[in-house]
C-alpha cells in the first residue's frame, strides 16, 4: 500500500489488492447478484450509474435527497470487507486520533460503459466517517481527485482489483470524480466501504 505524495490530502492505493482472478470472480458474482438500481437524482434525471447499497442495520443515509436503506450484507462483500479492513493502514485512524473503526456500509456503484458517470463530490456527509476505501472492479476506468480551485491532484485509471483509501481531511479540501469516457464498452463496478454512524 502506497501513500500517494498529495499536499493536504491522504490517500492510500495497492493498484494490485486483489488478483486479476480473484477481482474478476467478484466482479461476475455482484453483477448478477446486487440488486442494481438506477435511481434519481435530486433534479428527478436518473444518475448516470446503477447502485446497491449494503451495511449493518442503522447504517442508512441521505445523499443528494436520495435516501440509501442497506440491504444485509451477502458474504462476498463481507469476506471483501474483511480484507479492507486489514488492508487498512492503522495511520488512517491513528491521524485521527482514533482507533480503528472498520467499515459498516459499502455503497456499490455499476458504470455499465463509458457514458455512466460520477459527478465532482465529496462523501462528506455529517454522519459518514473520514475514512472511506474504494475497490474497482472490471474495466479500468479515470479517476481523478480534485482541490476545490480544480486542479488535479491525482488522475489514473483503477485497474480491476485496485484499492483506493482516502482519509484525513481528503474528503474536506479535495472532491473526486469517475468521468464519462464514451470509448470504454465494458462495465465496471466500484465498491466503496465507509462508517456511517449517527449520532
Ligand atoms: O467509482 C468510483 O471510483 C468513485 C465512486 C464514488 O465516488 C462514490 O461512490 O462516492
Amino acid at each position: 500500500m502506497q501513500v500517494l505524495p498529495i499536499p493536504e490530502a491522504e490517500v492510500y492505493y495497492d493498484e494490485h489488492f486483489l488478483t486479476d482472478a480473484e477481482a474478476t470472480a467478484l466482479f461476475d458474482v455482484l453483477l448478477t447478484k446486487c440488486p442494481w438500481e438506477r435511481r434519481k437524482s435530486s433534479f428527478k434525471y436518473l444518475v448516470p450509474r446503477d447502485e446497491s447499497y449494503y451495511g449493518e442495520p442503522g447504517t442508512h443515509y441521505t445523499y443528494s435527497r436520495r435516501q440509501y436503506q442497506p440491504l444485509s450484507w451477502i458474504p462476498e462483500l463481507l469476506a471483501l470487507k474483511r480484507r479492507v479492513e486489514e488492508a487498512t493502514p492503522l495511520s488512517a485512524y491513528a491521524n485521527l486520533n482514533s482507533p480503528k473503526l472498520g467499515y459498516n456500509a459499502a455503497l456499490c456503484n455499476l458504470y455499465r460503459d463509458g457514458n455512466d458517470s460520477v459527478g465532482l463530490h465529496a462523501d462528506a456527509e455529517p454522519e459518514m466517517g473520514p475514512v472511506i476505501a474504494s475497490v474497482s472492479l472490471g474495466a479500468e476506468r479515470l479517476f481523478r481527485i480534485k482541490r476545490h480551485d480544480g486542479s488535479v491532484v491525482f488522475a489514473e485509471r483503477l485497474p480491476n482489483g485496485s484499492l483506493l483509501i482516502m482519509a484525513g481531511k481528503t474528503q474536506l479540501k479535495f472532491k473526486h470524480e469517475a468521468p464519462k469516457e464514451p470509448g470504454i464498452t465494458r462495465p465496471r463496478i466500484n465498491l466503496t466501504f465507509r462508517h456511517i454512524e449517527h449520532n
